[in-house]
């Protein structure tokens, strides 16, 4: 740990602050070099805080750059983790006004919803599919609070992993009926195919990034909660949206999940 608690509490109020007032900043590692991956997660807890003080609840948690594409993209080599909370949630089909957010960029999701707690370490994909109640499509939008959607991997943890809004299929499906791993994933934007995937993307079978969270989980002392929604992360690159797109994610055996953004 780098840096004193004062400080954490500090930052987590800016980007807390940029966060609610749709406004960029620089990155946190301009000002405070010396911040480490402790540190990171720190604050991250610290605007959770925040918002659990504003009333808010936390509706899931998140791994993002599980996938060799969103790695390459972002520059980073390590799958991360953040929380949303219920105020995230967009419903299938809805219409997002694109001013509520910076810089939106949209990503394809597999989502799990398990039953009993999770413990690592020693956690595995094996124990994750026993205790998962089901699984469905998702849509994650993100929201850097970074100019210019520039981070480096401890400022993206910082900022919560950029996590702003997510959508869940209607779709629901046991997740043992299923080849998480050859799960074929196809994204459209405007009617057009932006980007295609299939489950082995993320970590070889999502079920892999939920057993991965609950061993990062182990590290801080924590388990996943019982009945935790979980996105596993982006299958594909992120891709960006501006008003009047249209984009919708057709997973196999999932069925369909949309949003239309306006202005
Ligand atoms: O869910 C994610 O993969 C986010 C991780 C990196 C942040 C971003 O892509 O904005
Ligand atoms: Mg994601």
């Amino acid at each position: 740990m780098a840096l004193t608690v004062d400080v954490i509490e500090q930052l987590a109020a800016e980007l807390d602050a940029a966060h609610q007032e749709r406004r960029e900043i620089v990155k946190i590692t301009e000002n405070q070099p010396a911040l480490d991956e402790k540190d990171a997660y720190d604050i991250q807890y610290a605007i959770r805080r925040r918002r659990l003080a504003r009333g808010h609840r936390v509706a899931g948690l998140k791994m993002g750059l599980t996938s060799r594409a969103k790695m390459k993209q972002m520059g980073v080599e390590k799958p991360i983790f953040g929380f949303m909370t219920e105020d995230f949630a967009l419903a299938p089909g809805a219409e997002v006004p694109v001013g509520r957010y910076i810089h939106p960029s949209v990503e394809p999701e597999i989502v799990f919803v398990t039953r009993p707690a999770l413990r690592g370490p020693g956690c595995h994909a094996a124990s994750v599919l026993a205790a998962t109640d089901f699984v469905a499509a998702g849509i994650e939008l993100l929201d850097s609070r970074y100019r210019d959607f520039k981070f480096d991997l401890n400022s993206v943890i910082a900022d919560n992993t950029s996590a702003a809004g997510f959508a869940v299929g209607d779709c629901v499906r046991d997740a043992r009926e299923l080849d998480l791993a050859t799960l074929g994933v196809v994204f459209e934007k405007n009617g057009e195919i932006v980007a295609v995937g299939a489950g082995a993307a993320v970590l070889g079978n999502p079920a892999a990034s939920v057993a991965m969270l609950a061993n990062m989980l182990a590290e801080r002392g924590e388990e996943l909660p019982a009945g935790s929604m979980l996105l596993t992360g982006g299958i594909t690159e992120a891709i960006a949206v501006a008003p009047g797109d249209h984009v919708c994610l057709r997973v196999q055996n999932l069925g369909p999940v949309s949003l239309r953004f306006v202005p």
